[in-house]
């Protein structure tokens, strides 16, 4: 095996100091792009964060100054793409340390963001040193709960229309302490998200060098010391994966020296659970920036797949969804980044779930029967070259957010969509034989 060093044709050709890195799909064309937060206390702050744009070539272009994401003036620590608004397109989220407003830019869907970190009063003035994503109210809005100093961590709740309200006071979870990383999981797998953070002794009294906040029936968090007692470590980097694969999520964190890493390895109880694995077909294929909506026991649950949060870490790729004493999982549903949505009812308890996008609507990665030609179209007409044995003579339309919005009849083996606008449309064939989904562009 060899590899070879890309990065400069790959157009990272500025060197820059820099924290946390993040990758999202900004404009869902299946390519991952990439976020760099920099941060230079040397030149005084002047060095902007960076936006790169994956071109799919093995090269990026540089769109931190056209897409409106750069800032000359933070000093940013990390950041998490994440759809807060759930419009469909991948938002970031920017902890700034030093007492610059952290920042939330919205994506527009035309390679440019706005600031809305005043508007949605996301802008907290604090020493943040991480973004951490969960939606710890299960109404499927995305909260967000970053790090600070002394002053205490922010627990930034979804309202659902673009605005948020700071919570972590009365929520029990603003740590007061010096703080790095942090990661919301269910440890206890009992239906609700629970919040370990790292950080370190300081010279203040009561400082805490880590916390586990656990989840209680009245909404609010307690601290939960059980296995934790010996830690005296200054740790800023955490990440949680299920090292024996018992479904109970177990918490590896990064210590300065002298002290080692830790590995706390989850006890696990009689609760039930499920882990879920995503593997994007149109949309890229590690599913960064899926929403998954588990149904157990009247109640819903949401996890969302990001690829860079907390602090200079990542978490297992693996979704861990706790359902408690439920024994039954009514559905669960991917909200891909294409706009295809899938849907899977009652799947077995305490097992790992592979779900492939498009798999509810037969949609196949590979598919020589039927090719629609041109495509993309400009002009919203496909010829069709059917490969298959069967004649076809009609086709459903999907459009990108799942629904049939309309059945085709198949002229001279042609097929006319121009009057749905244009956009990506998924034609589903059905035939005796087989389901088969074909994207098209128009
Ligand atoms: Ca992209
Ligand atoms: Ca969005
Ligand atoms: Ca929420
Ligand atoms: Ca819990």
């Amino acid at each position: 095996m060899s590899f070879t060093d890309a990065s400069f044709a790959a157009g990272f050709t500025t060197a820059i100091k820099a924290f946390g890195s993040s990758w999202g799909d900004i404009n869902n064309d299946g390519l991952l792009d990439l976020f760099i937060c920099a941060r230079d206390t040397d030149t005084n702050n002047l060095t902007g964060n960076k936006l790169y744009l994956n071109n799919g070539n093995f090269s990026f272009s540089d769109i931190s100054v056209s897409s409106n994401i750069e800032d000359l003036n933070d000093m940013s620590f990390c950041a998490a793409f994440i759809d807060f608004n759930l419009d469909g397109l991948l938002d970031i989220y920017i902890a700034n340390d030093r007492l610059v407003p952290n920042e939330l830019f919205k994506n527009n869907g035309d390679l440019t963001f706005s600031s809305i970190g005043l508007s949605s009063n996301t802008d907290i003035i604090m020493d943040a040193m991480s973004t951490t994503i969960g939606d710890y109210n299960y109404d499927g809005f995305p909260d967000f709960y970053t790090t600070n100093t002394h002053a205490g961590n922010a627990m930034l709740r979804n309202n659902g229309d673009e605005t948020f309200l700071e919570l972590a006071d009365s929520l029990g979870v603003a740590f007061n302490s010096v703080a790095w990383g942090a990661v919301f999981l269910d440890g206890d797998n009992d239906m609700d998200l629970d919040l370990y953070v790292s950080g370190m002794l300081g010279p203040s009294s009561g400082d805490l060098p880590s916390a586990y906040f656990e989840r209680t029936l009245t909404d609010t968090f307690v601290l939960e010391t059980l296995g934790f007692e010996l830690d005296t470590a200054a740790s800023f980097s955490n990440a949680i994966g299920d090292l024996n694969n018992d479904g109970f999520p177990d918490i590896a964190v990064s210590n300065k020296e002298p002290i080692n890493h830790f590995v706390y390895q989850n006890v696990p109880n009689s609760n039930h659970w499920i882990k879920i694995n995503l593997e994007g077909t149109i949309s890229n294929r590690d599913a960064i920036g899926a929403r998954i909506e588990l149904s157990s026991g009247g109640q819903l649950q949401y996890n969302f797949t990001l690829l860079g949060e907390g602090f200079l870490g990542q978490n297992s790729m693996t979704e861990f969804f706790g359902i408690g004493l439920n024994t039954t999982i009514d559905s669960i549903t991917v909200y891909w980044p294409s706009g295809l949505i899938d849907k899977v009812y009652s799947p077995s308890i305490d097992q790992t779930l592979d779900l492939i996008e498009g798999f509810s609507l037969g949609l196949s990665e590979l598919n020589n029967q039927f090719i629609f030609y041109p495509n993309p179209s400009s002009d919203g007409i496909f010829f069709i070259e059917n490969n298959s044995n069967e004649a076809i003579s009609e086709v459903s339309i999907i459009n990108s957010i799942g629904q049939k919005i309309s059945t085709e009849l198949l002229l001279n083996n042609s097929l006319n969509i121009k009057a749905f606008g244009r956009g990506i449309y998924y034609i589903s064939i059905l035939n005796s034989s087989s389901n088969s989904i074909i994207k098209v562009v128009y």
